[in-house]
């Protein structure tokens, strides 16, 4: 009996003897094969599982860095929104203050011109009131009143009159009979040149409400003896109004307030 493994035309006495004979021992080195691509298999089945549980873990830390990603971008958007607000108001802000700062320096150049423009003013209204005493004087002088350096204001009347006709005459030019200019020398001679005096001239001075207490017509009570002509007054109850006269100078003499003379009224300047 024919114990080969013959090959090419001798299958037949293969066959039976195959199944006559138990089977031939395994290969080791297909075994070894297997066992090769087992470990492959595996080792590519636990990669492949490595690879997808790295790639999920990467797909949520995406996901995550995204989400945080967004947040921060929303952030800064709402920080740059802030910053463009802030920026406008600052401008608005630079734009008052520098509105007001072109307002105070307007002002200013206002007041300054103002001032200039006052200061003018004055010194034209100081000419414009020494002009106007100026024509002042002239008017009281064309009218007959005049400015004495008491600052009163007098006008000498040269018609006669008795003193209560002389007092009302004073009293209806918002005057009174010359009285404050009487007790200031000065001012008496101005009031009185020597050719007014060469007739006798009322003034405000007399004792008609109680005999020898003499009032004048401002009011003021008493007479200075410097004012009396020598021996006057003399007349007693019969005399109580008081005419000046000049006699080497200005004296008074008590009269009867019947009788007629000159007179001169005195009142403020106004
Ligand atoms: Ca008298
Ligand atoms: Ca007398």
């Amino acid at each position: 009996m024919e114990m080969g493994c013959y090959v090419n035309g001798q299958s037949e006495n293969v066959y039976e003897i195959s199944s006559t004979v138990s089977r031939p021992p395994a290969d080791p080195k297909q075994d070894n094969n297997k066992a090769t691509n087992k470990k492959t298999l595996i080792v590519l089945a636990i990669s492949l599982g490595i690879c997808v549980l790295v790639s999920v873990a990467a797909f949520i830390l995406f996901m995550q860095l995204q989400n945080e990603m967004n947040g921060m971008k929303e952030k800064l958007d709402k920080f740059s929104e802030i910053d463009s607000s802030l920026a406008i108001k600052i401008n608005d802000t630079q734009k008052t203050s520098s509105s007001i700062k072109d307002e105070l320096k307007n002002m200013k150049n206002e007041v300054s011109q103002l001032d200039s423009k006052i200061l003018i003013g004055d010194t034209k209204l100081n000419a414009n009131l020494t002009e106007a005493n100026s024509r002042m004087n002239k008017m009281f002088s064309i009218s007959g009143w005049f400015r004495a350096s008491n600052n009163l204001i007098y006008k000498r009347f040269t018609y006669s009159v008795n003193y209560a006709t002389a007092k009302a005459q004073c009293e209806r030019l918002g005057a009174r009979l010359v009285s404050t200019g009487m007790r200031n020398n000065q001012v008496k001679n101005e009031i009185f040149p020597k050719h007014y005096l060469t007739r006798g001239s009322w003034i405000g001075l007399d004792d008609i409400s109680h005999e020898g207490i003499w009032v004048w017509s401002d009011d003021v009570n008493g007479s200075p003896s410097a004012i009396w002509a020598s021996g006057e007054p003399n007349g007693g109850s019969s005399e109580n109004c008081v005419i000046i006269f000049y006699n080497t100078k200005i004296v008074g003499n008590d009269v009867a307030c019947s009788a007629v003379n000159r007179f001169v009224c005195e009142r403020e300047f106004e």
